[in-house]
């Protein structure tokens, strides 16, 4: 028999089996409209853009290592500030470089089901919200989850980066 539910893309069911494994029960949703940038995300799941998920990738300088920040769509990230917590020099990833540590391409960076285990940060202004919404591995893919569901995901460190 015919159903309504279509199949996740590739990306998206991988998100979406990544939170499964971790033991939670936040469904990915793929959306009519764009969820490309953060603003877009907050239009089409009708939300505050502080309470979008942006999924950063930086790199260490010296080391080569992908670091990542889960930061509220409101915020930029204080780059120096990320340097003091890394302990090294940090650049914005290219995007070859997020595709790379990732397996997504930007504008659907999920803050989980990474191909690489990134060291992760998480902005401390998303825990002030009760729920929060997240990139789900294509643009127009998002999922929503509570702040405790993302410190349990990312298995980042919360600090104040704005
Ligand atoms: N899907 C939405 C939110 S649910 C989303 O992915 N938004 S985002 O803000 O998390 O991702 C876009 C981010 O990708 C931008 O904030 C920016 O930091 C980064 N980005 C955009 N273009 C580039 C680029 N050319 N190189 C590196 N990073 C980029």
């Amino acid at each position: 028999m015919e159903t309504s539910v279509t199949e996740l893309s590739p990306s998206a069911r991988r998100v979406q089996d990544a939170i499964i494994s971790a033991g939670l029960e936040c469904c990915v949703v793929e959306l009519p409209a764009s969820t490309r940038t953060a603003q877009e995300a907050a239009d089409a799941v009708g939300c505050g853009v502080g309470q979008i998920v942006k999924s950063l990738v930086f790199r260490g300088k010296q080391s080569g290592k992908g670091v990542f920040v889960a930061a509220s769509g409101a915020n930029r990230v204080n780059e120096k500030r990320l340097k003091e917590y890394v302990g090294e020099g940090i650049e914005k990833a290219t995007p070859e470089f997020v595709r790379e540590t990732t397996g997504f391409a930007i504008g659907g960076v999920s803050p989980v089901g990474h191909l690489q285990p990134l060291e992760s940060y998480i902005d401390q202004d998303l825990l002030s919200y009760d729920e929060l919404w997240a990139a789900a591995g294509t643009p127009n893919a998002v999922f929503r989850l509570s702040p405790v569901d993302l410190t349990h995901l990312t298995a980042g460190h919360v600090v104040s980066i704005a």
